[in-house]
């Protein structure tokens, strides 16, 4: 087969494969699970029309009893998610350091499905909680299934697998009153975090603005545990992987989060949906760090230890391929739902470490997956399945699909010529590794440094997100009872650094620490700060505040310059229905202020009209709406009359255009504003660029003053 046929293969045989699973109801007769046509359903059969009903109802019992067998069980964590369909492309054959096949030709586009998730909450939660994010990448490759099992933080709360079950019960909602939901704000999460020291890097990340993604489509994904490349020579790599979205990492506000748990619970999910939708299709580069097997312990950090993230300036990440995502399920359940990952799905060329947070991972996957999808047959699941043949000897269980021709379910055998056969040649190898030691239940040493690389990370945090994270200590503590709990996190972070455990301290009600603080780290990773990220207007929302007596050609060209630099807009007002202009043109509503809030897009913009700004100016939602995409750091844009509307809203310390001056435009604080002009153009361009700055932390002191 040539590579244009594997190439075409690969591709479709994913989606025609499901597409043999899915079923259309559109038009057809109603019938029972056994294709019985059904003349009636909304009564049950009874004797006589007020009388008892009848046992014998056939579709009443079978319509009931399946209704009852609905729900399974929800996945123990990251409960919540949200999947997708795409591909995947390597740029180049990556033969040097592996031999996986789908990571050697570029033309190849392997199918994949992805899940994101958050952690903690339970499947109805919000989706903007603080939290780590899961996503989980399923490759349909030609040599079987890969998953790569991955989060949006690169480091994990714990060393060793055992202690997994401890974590998530101290996190979960505790157990006598099912509160709080979806929070790690309570006091036996703390509690287990003083007692543990281990989990202080990753409350670092867990309380930055990491937690809490703009969007799926905008974060970085991790995988974590250190794993090998193998190559055809069975020479070995330490690797750790990683997704970079080409639309680079950014965060909602935590103000923002809160509000929109409430107002859109579905947000992030939305996003992806309408993006693909949209054929806004999100994109990740995979990465891999590379490492000689000579070099393990040539770092301050054990590289088996999952606490630990590999500096991204000592050891480069190598972008080797793109995923892009480009189709959105069918259904729900059939796919997210009931997709079952596992870290120990691996093909030829990837290898697993000692790592022993891994280790606990390998035996946890496939356990879970047999409650929560009721048996060893959900690889026929068609969303597991994979695209490459099954041959076994593995028979029976529930929900069997296959029909297993043959009398012979063993190995060896003469009746099928001792057949099936393992392949000694391209069958999967396991590693090599010479392995010595006594059996013991410990750690090791080098597993014992739990605060430098903490240092090493809030070093490498800009001002802003270092108070973001303060703040969002003093959210957290803030809602723990236990002053004894409260002052251990505050002598805790002392180890970590002495200026963030005094301010923890002063937000909580604690004492300062009493020692001098800090590990003497003074180096810093800047590749972790989100503030250099790729910034990018593209894909991004924004609400453009309108009424009745607008200006058409002003709002149309600005929304016609919007649209082609990929940026999507929406009318918002008091009502939904048309809005008529000046001239008498008209333009549809498409939110309401009732449905939505400035916490939903990415920008405002007002646009001119006299009439229309004058309505405006006597709603206080509209007043509310500049207030607080101002105090969320969002790019404003007015243009003529509509820069009335920021004045009244009394943005603090923000120069705004001048009626008496001619088409000249003032941009400062990520506010751009102009008056007296015809054309546009200028005034799209300049506040395109600022969308993309994402936000303008340069109102820092202006925006904290701002009531919203
Ligand atoms: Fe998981 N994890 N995990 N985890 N994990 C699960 O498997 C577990 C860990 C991750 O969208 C469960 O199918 C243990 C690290 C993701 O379906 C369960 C340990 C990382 C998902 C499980 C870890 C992850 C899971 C629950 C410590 C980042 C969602 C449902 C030894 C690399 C996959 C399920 C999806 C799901 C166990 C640690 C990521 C219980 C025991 C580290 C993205 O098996």
């Amino acid at each position: 087969m040539d590579t244009e046929q594997r190439t075409s293969i690969q591709e479709k045989s994913k989606q025609e494969q499901l597409a043999t699973f899915r079923a259309e109801h559109d038009g057809d007769d109603l019938t029972t699970n056994q294709a019985v046509r059904v003349n009636h359903t909304d009564d049950a059969l009874k004797a006589g029309t007020r009388g008892p009903t009848l046992m014998e109802d056939f579709h009443f019992r079978e319509k009931i009893t399946h209704f009852d067998h609905e729900r399974i069980p929800e996945r123990v964590v990251h409960a919540r998610g949200f999947g997708a369909h795409g591909y995947f492309q390597v740029y180049e054959p990556m033969s040097k350091y592996t031999k996986a096949k789908f990571l050697q030709d570029p033309a190849i586009k392997t199918p994949v499905f992805v899940r994101f998730s958050t952690v903690v909450g339970s499947r109805g939660s919000a989706d903007t909680v603080r939290d780590v994010r899961g996503f989980a990448t399923k490759f349909y490759t030609e040599d079987g299934n890969y998953d790569l099992v991955a989060n949006n933080i690169p480091i994990f709360f714990i060393q060793d697998g055992i202690k997994f079950p401890d974590v998530v019960h101290a996190i979960k909602p505790e157990p006598h009153n099912e509160i709080p939901q979806a929070s790690a704000a309570h006091d036996t999460f703390w509690d287990f975090v003083v007692q543990t020291p281990e989990l202080s890097h990753m409350i670092m990340w867990l309380l930055s603005d990491r937690a809490i993604p703009r969007s799926f489509r905008m974060m970085e994904g991790f995988g974590v545990n250190t794993f090998r490349f193998i190559n055809e020579q069975g020479k070995s790599h330490f690797i750790k992987f990683h997704w970079k979205p080409t639309l680079g990492v950014h965060s909602l506000v935590w103000d923002e989060a809160q509000k929109l748990a409430g107002k859109d619970p579905d947000y992030n999910r939305r996003d992806l949906w309408d993006a693909i939708n949209a054929g806004q299709y999100p994109e990740f580069e995979l990465g891999v760090q590379i490492l000689e097997e000579q070099d393990e312990f040539a770092f301050d950090f054990d590289i088996l230890d999952a606490t630990k993230f590999w500096p991204e300036e000592q050891i480069p990440v190598r972008k080797i391929g793109k995923m892009t995502l480009n189709r959105n399920v069918d259904n729900f359940f059939a796919e997210t739902e009931q997709v079952a990952f596992h870290p120990g799905h691996v093909v030829s060329g990837i290898d697993f470490t000692n790592d022993p947070l891994l280790q606990g991972r390998l035996f946890s996957y496939l356990d879970t997956q047999l409650i929560r999808l009721g048996g060893p047959n959900f690889h026929e699941i068609p969303i597991n399945k994979p695209l490459a043949p099954i041959h076994n000897n593995q028979r029976d269980g529930y929900h069997r699909m296959t029909i297993d021709h043959g009398r012979v379910s063993y190995f060896p055998n003469s009746l099928q010529g001792n057949t099936p056969l393992p392949n000694e040649q391209e069958g999967y190898k396991h590693y090599e590794e010479k392995v010595e030691g006594k059996k013991v239940r410990q750690r090791s040493e080098s597993f014992n440094d739990h605060f430098r690389q903490a240092t090493f990370f809030w070093n490498s945090m800009s001002l802003i997100e270092k108070q973001h994270i303060i703040d969002a200590f003093h959210f957290e503590v803030g809602n723990v009872v236990d002053k004894n709990i409260k002052q251990g996190v505050v002598d805790l972070f002392n180890n970590v650094d002495g200026e963030l455990a005094k301010q923890i301290a002063m937000g909580i009600g604690a004492q300062p620490p009493s020692q001098p603080g800090g590990t003497g780290v003074t180096a810093s990773s800047p590749a972790v700060s989100q503030q250099k990220t790729v910034k990018s207007a593209y894909s991004r929302k924004v609400a453009i505040l309108m009424d009745n007596g607008f200006n058409y050609p002003e709002v149309t060209q600005v929304m016609e310059s919007l649209k082609n630099a990929g940026v999507n807009t929406e009318v918002v007002s008091k009502y939904q229905g048309m809005l008529t202009s000046v001239d008498g043109r008209q333009i549809e509503v498409n939110k309401n202020y009732a449905g939505t809030g400035s916490i939903m897009y990415d920008a405002i913009y007002v646009t001119g009209g006299r009439q229309c700004v004058d309505t405006l100016l006597h709603q206080g939602d509209a007043i509310h709406f500049v207030n607080e995409a101002f105090k969320h750091a969002k790019a404003i844009g007015a243009t003529n009359e509509g820069v009335d509307l920021l004045a009244t809203a009394q943005l603090q310390g923000t120069p705004l255009a001048d009626p008496s001056t001619y088409a000249e435009l003032v941009n400062e604080l990520g506010v751009v504003t102009i008056r007296n002009a015809a054309d546009m153009g200028y005034f799209s361009g300049k506040f395109i660029e600022a969308i993309a700055q994402h936000r303008h932390w340069i109102r820092q002191q202006q925006k904290d003053m701002v009531p919203a």
